[in-house]
């Protein structure tokens, strides 16, 4: 999977920046040529992907209106987002950026899961994952801002509430691009899409580690079964 390289330097400012806000932003992390095969991979995926609209009631009843898939049926039915689950380089960075090595997720449900905001006023609602580490890739994003489909963030959050205080920040980013967040203790949301004919497509991959508390909610089998 053709990644950019990125200097030490740059690799050492995520670190710093992952540190101080549990979010580092990793522009560009995939090649033309990457995207481009990311992309038409999830495109063939999104297929069979399944549209969801409820709340949730384990996370403050915040709401879901997007179409996703599970990792156990993309570990099925795509051995290039298995690869790159895996990939060696890949986990290095996610290590570099995190400052501890990440493991991979035993539950096939939650390792790689697909998110698609299609529709206007779609919506992934205010959560934290079960797992500590998420890298997320971005195949589709909204050109601009104004589009919605942001990051919301607030890291070392109280509660899901903070995220509607000034604590909170926002973050756009582009196809190609990706972040790492400190997913399990970053209250997070991604703001509704404000027009039609706007997608947004991410894989995320969760990663764990030696020393991560298991945790399990109800929130992922709500959201990808
Ligand atoms: O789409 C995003 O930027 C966030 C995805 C996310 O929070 C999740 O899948 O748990
Ligand atoms: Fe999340």
């Amino acid at each position: 999977m053709p990644f950019t390289a990125r200097t030490a330097e740059e690799t050492a400012a995520a670190r710093l920046r992952f540190y101080a806000d549990g979010y580092a932003p990793l522009p560009g992390l995939l090649t033309s040529d990457g995207l481009d095969e990311l992309r038409a991979e999830t495109q063939r995926l999104v297929a069979i992907a399944r549209r969801r609209d409820f709340t949730m009631s384990c996370m403050d009843d915040s709401p879901r209106h997007m179409t996703t898939l599970g990792g156990h049926v993309i570990a099925r039915e795509s051995s290039l987002v298995r690869e790159l689950y895996g990939d060696q380089r890949l986990l290095g960075l996610v290590g570099a950026v995190a400052g501890e090595p990440p493991l991979t997720v035993p539950d096939p449900l939650e390792r790689h899961v697909l998110n698609v905001l299609h529709r206007q006023g779609d919506t992934h609602g205010a959560h934290t994952d079960d797992y500590p580490y998420a890298l997320v890739i971005f195949l589709e994003a909204p050109h601009s801002p104004a589009h919605g489909g942001l990051l919301q963030y607030v890291s070392r959050a109280g509660s899901l509430a903070d995220l509607d205080t000034d604590r909170a920040c926002s973050a756009h980013h582009r196809a190609g691009d990706a972040y790492l967040l400190r997913s399990d203790t970053t209250a997070h949301r991604v703001t509704s899409l404000t027009r039609p004919g706007v997608r947004r497509t991410v894989l995320n991959l969760a990663y764990t580690t030696r020393s991560a508390a298991p945790r399990s909610t109800q929130s992922a089998r709500e959201l990808y079964i």
